[in-house]
């Protein structure tokens, strides 16, 4: 009966929410209440005070969080070891980053050869007190005399671009705003790059950038030329007939052309045009007197699959794509004859082709997923075929450096047990040579305390979903063990093992079973599998998460009272969605900046661009797919529903972020003063106990680019109210 015992001694006085019964929307003939309308004005006085209380009422209960400041002590002990990516050169130098263990902001070097003395280049730490201040993107010029970075304040999405002469680590004056949504390209003649940005919004200063929740439209891509003004910066690329619509330029490899891809959402397709740099009468410089755009050439001109260049030979380009092959293949297409494509790499029957890098002159590195996994391969690029196998142990493959030119590259490998090793590999030797180039080693972290197990669960139709299953060596299957399952399911997004500080401290300190469920939605096997949980099949995602927690109380892991659920943004409303249908069967939900309004997300910042895996209410048919699971609208008394057992909810953090500008927080807001108002204050005597709380954290947003301190104090917040609620004690 979730964990009643343990929160009666915890009454909590929620703060009573005013509720507006004069909204009402009409929804192809049917009325739906918004109640909750005014929770959706981060600027008003009256919305402030009810996230002040929230907070005060979440402060107070995670006071009596006894693990509290046992998982911040060994959180922080533990995530204090030196971490390195994946080193790239560029010119004659070589880039990486670093962290010493507990900076808030990985800081960029930079070095003339691996063996020589590395100097800091930017320290993203210098830039504020609190380190909110993150490094989002970062582009070196093609003769390594220039970076162009961009900067997030809060964890924001918008990004300030500036420029830094690498010579003598001088930041120039460029600074471009309104940028979102970005890469940088430089063009190879070093004179500036491409970037995409949205129009400055009509009032305001960018003082508090990113709490503002109105839609964004118009995407625009420029070409900024070094030390001129942004307002000087040509427009290369708009389409005001489809607002809604992204871009993103990118320079070949040879310089010689700029590749345009448009995306209409965030499903895997895109158009692509291009431009030949070479043949441009008197070069970009041209563009700043006259105002048309750049003369694209449409290679492809609908969104029936996504293209992305993998390398090109003049205009021979070769292409990983998912057209007419779900798993992706490679192919090519000469530009100037744009209707004979080929296979150079067919998809394979059951693995995903995830990447594909022209390496070392003529060949490939590719990578496939094959059940969760990853499997890295080189390949000739002209023919396609296998020429080696690459030996990986079992996880994920993040970061991958190395460029047509290279014959040394490396590559980035974690997994639940494997905080990192960066390996350097060496193509020019006839068998590629694997060498470990830098390891990352966590003192007090001992790999031969865990174990780690893959199993496949029949989900409600029969499907099997992948689910790893993490925890200390040798359990007994007897039930007794608190465990956190997480999931994500949406967007075509794959969750691969990789190493994480807080879930070590869970297992090792709070017993605590660790499962990720590969539910559909991902892209674990392909477009498939993408599809069959988006759209509406985004019941499938629901049901195999459910299976999946099913399967852990069966197998003899845990009990439901024992069991917490996480997951975030797509996967917070996986959570929510999970426990609206199912609150018998979990012990604790943690919803992070979940989407929870299905009815209204595509009218808030980038939320248009989900309706390529939710559909969008403004339709019939798929406002009935979207009423019968958004978490908002199925909100229901347990115990009136089965009338047998007086389930109530599990206890539920909802966390979000006053700078959380890709789901905005109003989606947690209006979610938590509908479940406080159904389940606990509308009614004298709840059976309702199980708290039902929000962390609202400040100076932050969806997750990237978040300090150090911050990701420590969140999980200590959200992992001592889990193990409150699974009535954990603490294990030395
Ligand atoms: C987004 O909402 C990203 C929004 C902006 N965006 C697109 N297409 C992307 C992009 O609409 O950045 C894209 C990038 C990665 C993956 C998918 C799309 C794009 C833009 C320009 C060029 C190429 C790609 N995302 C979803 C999200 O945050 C999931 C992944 C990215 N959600 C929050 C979904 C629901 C909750």
């Amino acid at each position: 009966m979730g964990s009643l015992s343990i929160s009666e001694d915890l009454p909590l006085q929620y703060p009573l929410a005013r509720r507006d019964d004069s909204v009402v929307d009409v929804y192809h003939g049917i009325s739906i209440r918004d109640p909750y309308r005014w929770l959706e004005d981060p600027d008003a006085i009256e919305v402030k005070e009810f996230v002040e209380k929230q907070a005060n009422l979440t402060e107070i209960l995670l006071q009596k969080c006894e693990s509290h400041g046992k998982l911040h002590h060994q959180i922080t002990t533990l995530f204090d070891h030196p971490r390195y990516d994946t080193p790239f050169k560029r010119g004659e130098k070589y880039f990486y980053f670093h962290n010493t263990g507990l900076q808030a902001q990985s800081v960029l070097y930079v070095q003339d050869g691996l063996e020589e003395k590395a100097e800091v280049l930017l320290d993203p730490n210098s830039l504020s007190e609190d380190g909110t201040i993150a490094l989002k993107i970062t582009s070196i010029s093609e003769d390594a005399k220039f970076l162009a970075y961009g900067l997030s304040s809060s964890g924001s999405d918008w990004v300030t671009i500036k420029v830094m002469c690498i010579d003598d680590k001088c930041v120039k004056p460029d600074s471009l705003l309104w940028v979102k949504f970005s890469t940088i390209s430089w063009t190879h003649d070093g004179k500036g790059f491409f970037y995409s940005r949205y129009p400055a919004p009509k009032e305001g200063g960018q003082l508090d950038a990113g709490t503002e929740t109105n839609i964004n439209l118009n995407h625009e891509v420029y070409y900024h030329f070094l030390g001129t003004d942004q307002s000087e910066d040509i427009l290369c690329w708009s389409d005001p007939e489809h607002p809604k619509w992204l871009f993103e330029a990118r320079v070949t490899h040879d310089g010689k052309y700029v590749l345009l891809y448009i995306e209409e959402g965030c499903d895997p397709v895109n158009k692509l045009y291009y431009c030949d740099l070479s043949v441009l009468p008197h070069g970009l410089e041209a563009f700043r007197e006259r105002d048309d755009i750049l003369p694209f050439i449409k290679l492809i001109d609908n969104f029936e699959a996504c293209y992305l260049a993998v390398s090109n030979d003049g205009s021979e380009f070769t292409f990983l794509t998912n057209k007419e092959a779900p798993k992706y293949k490679v192919v090519r297409v000469d530009l100037k004859e744009p209707a004979i494509w080929s296979d150079v790499i067919p998809e394979a029957e059951k693995d995903v082709l995830q990447s594909a890098i022209a390496v070392n002159g003529n060949q490939l590195l590719v990578s496939y997923l094959s059940d969760v996994k990853y499997a890295l391969q080189i390949r000739d690029l002209k023919t396609g075929l296998l020429l080696h196998h690459l030996p990986i142990e079992i996880g994920t493959v993040y970061g991958i450096s190395g460029r047509r030119k290279d014959s040394l590259i490396f590559i980035g490998f974690t997994s639940f047990l494997t905080p990192g090793i960066i390996y350097q590999c060496n193509l020019a030797t006839e068998v590629p040579e694997m060498k470990i180039f830098r390891e990352i080693v966590v003192s007090g972290f001992d790999r031969t305390e865990f174990q780690v197990n893959q199993v496949f669960v029949s989900s409600k139709d029969g499907t099997k979903i992948p689910m790893f299953i993490v925890s200390n060596k040798n359990i007994p299957l007897d039930g007794s063990h608190p465990s956190l399952l997480y999931g994500y399911g949406g967007f075509n997004a794959s969750l691969t093992p990789s190493f994480s500080v807080s879930r070590i401290v869970l297992i090792r300190h709070l017993g605590i079973v660790f499962s990720i469920a590969n539910i559909r939605g991902g892209g674990e096997y392909g477009e498939e599998w993408h599809k069959a949980g988006s759209l509406s099949k985004k019941q499938n995602c629901f049901d195999d998460f459910i299976s999946a927690a099913e399967y852990l109380v069966s197998a003899g892991y845990t009990q439901p009272r024992k069991l917490c659920i996480e997951g975030g943004s797509n996967g917070g409303l996986l959570v929510a969605a999970c426990v609206n249908q199912r609150p018998d069967l979990f012990g604790c939900a943690l919803a992070h900046v979940g989407v929870m309004d299905m009815l209204r997300f595509h009218k808030f910042t980038i939320g248009h661009a989900w309706t390529s895996d939710y559909g969008c209410s403004d339709k019939e048919e798929e406002f009935h797919w979207l009423i019968k699971y958004s978490p908002l609208h199925n909100v229901k008394r347990p115990w009136e529903q089965l009338s047998d057992r007086p389930f109530q909810y599990p206890p539920t953090m909802l966390l979000t972020a006053d700078h959380d500008d890709r789901v905005v927080p109003l989606h947690s807001l209006k979610l938590l003063a509908t479940l406080q108002h159904v389940l606990c204050t509308s009614l004298e005597n709840s059976p309702q106990k199980n708290p039902i709380i929000a962390r609202i954290d400040r100076k932050a947003g969806h997750g990237a680019g978040r300090p150090t301190q911050k990701m420590i104090d969140e999980a200590s917040d959200r992992y001592s109210f889990m193990a409150k609620m699974l009535g954990i004690s603490w294990i030395n």
